[in-house]
């Protein structure tokens, strides 16, 4: 199967090619981060690579080089909402509470956590 292949039926797929609206936070050639639909934050972001995998595993095992950009990002996000501090958050496999396979991080920030 290829990427494009695995993206076609893909909510967040859809979501970085614009085919679904959603409010932008950051953006670069390798990842895409936007507001949660559902927040458990009072800011609550999901960070995705452009590039579809599955789960964090995946990922992992793909481009860990990735997977390091991705806390970059978080980290980025929360120096600008609260000063550095986040929780994040990869849900892998159905009984995690994973319910997108495309690989996000979630980022929990700008209050302090229980
Ligand atoms: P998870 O359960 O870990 O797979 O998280 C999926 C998250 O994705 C969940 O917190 C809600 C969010 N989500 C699902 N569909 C959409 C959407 O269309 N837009 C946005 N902004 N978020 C979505």
């Amino acid at each position: 199967m290829s990427d494009s292949d695995e993206g076609r039926d893909c909510i967040f797929c859809k979501i970085i090619r614009g085919d679904i609206p959603s409010t932008k936070v950051y953006e670069d050639d390798l990842t895409y981060a936007f507001n949660d639909a559902h927040p458990k934050a009072r800011v609550h972001v999901l960070v995705v690579p452009k590039k579809h995998y599955a789960d964090v595993n995946e990922l992992a095992q793909a481009d860990p080089s990735l997977l390091a950009h991705m806390v970059s990002v978080a980290q980025g996000i929360a120096d600008k909402v609260y000063h550095g501090n986040f929780r994040m958050v990869f849900n892998t496999g159905e009984d995690a509470g994973q319910s997108v396979f495309h690989v996000h991080a979630h980022v929990l920030t700008g209050e302090k956590m229980a």
